[in-house]
């Protein structure tokens, strides 16, 4: 069953050359807490793309992600997928450049090269060398009695490049004072980094970033916290 997002969908733009109408609303399969879910979720938001959620449990019944009627959507079994334009397309960063190129409204990408490339860097760093090292299966493989430390371990260290970098290109944000793919990938994985007690104390610029987007609507929109399938019970939602 999909659910609506209407977080957004009152301030959908008109102006976009996508399709439009119910019937062809793009479709995620996203799970509330996955950072890579959320990257996607922030990227339609700000491009004010309407989109209907499918949530995917990753811990139902072992993980819906593994069904074979999912297998079938996105081969990795891993979330995020998107249904859009008549295609299914299955990896964040490639998702968010196929909307940057269809739907060039609120662009993410800088038009400065230099700045362009900063920003794939920054993406790479998060979504390369740091998300996949604490993903859910990796962690699972770990085990329990280690995964803290061992989230804490590469987060650290991922975290480092990034304040790195961030310290020559950063404005506002990531990259100058636009608000790029760099901040979709950044805020999430903060939100990782806090789930797994990681001090964030030695990246101020990180969580400076961090707060400044805290209150940006389409961040919100895609918080965790907003999902449909996020779980009512949750303590600090
Ligand atoms: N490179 C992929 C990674 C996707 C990914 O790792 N998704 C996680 C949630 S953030 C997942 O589905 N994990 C399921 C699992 O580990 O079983 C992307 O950027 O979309």
């Amino acid at each position: 069953m999909s659910t609506t997002n209407t977080a957004l969908s009152s301030s959908s733009s008109s102006s976009s050359s996508a399709p439009s109408g119910d019937d062809l609303k793009p479709i995620l399969y996203s799970y509330w807490r996955s950072s890579c879910s959320w990257r996607v979720r922030i990227a339609l938001n700000l491009k004010e793309i309407p989109y209907d959620i499918k949530p995917i449990s990753l811990i139902k019944s072992g993980g819906e992600q593994h069904c074979n009627e999912y297998r079938e959507v996105n081969p990795m079994e891993q979330v995020p997928a998107l249904q859009i334009d008549g295609h299914t397309l299955i990896e964040s960063l490639a998702i968010m450049h196929y909307l940057e190129e269809t739907r060039p409204q609120r662009p993410l990408l800088p038009q400065d090269v230099h700045k362009r490339a900063k920003v794939r860097e920054i993406c790479e760093i998060i979504c390369s060398g740091i998300q996949p090292l604490q993903n859910l299966i990796v962690l699972i493989h770990v085990g329990e009695e280690k995964k803290k430390e061992w989230a804490q371990h590469w987060i650290t260290r991922g975290f480092r490049a990034v304040e790195k970098v961030l310290s020559t290109s950063a404005g506002k944000y990531c990259v100058g004072d636009e608000i790029s793919m760099a901040d979709c990938c950044l805020v999430p994985q903060v939100f990782n980094a806090r789930r797994f007690h990681v001090d964030l104390r030695p990246y101020p610029i990180i969580l400076r970033i961090d707060r400044e987007l805290e209150s940006n609507p389409a961040f919100r929109a895609a918080h965790p916290s907003n999902q449909p399938d996020c779980p009512p019970e949750l303590p600090n939602k």
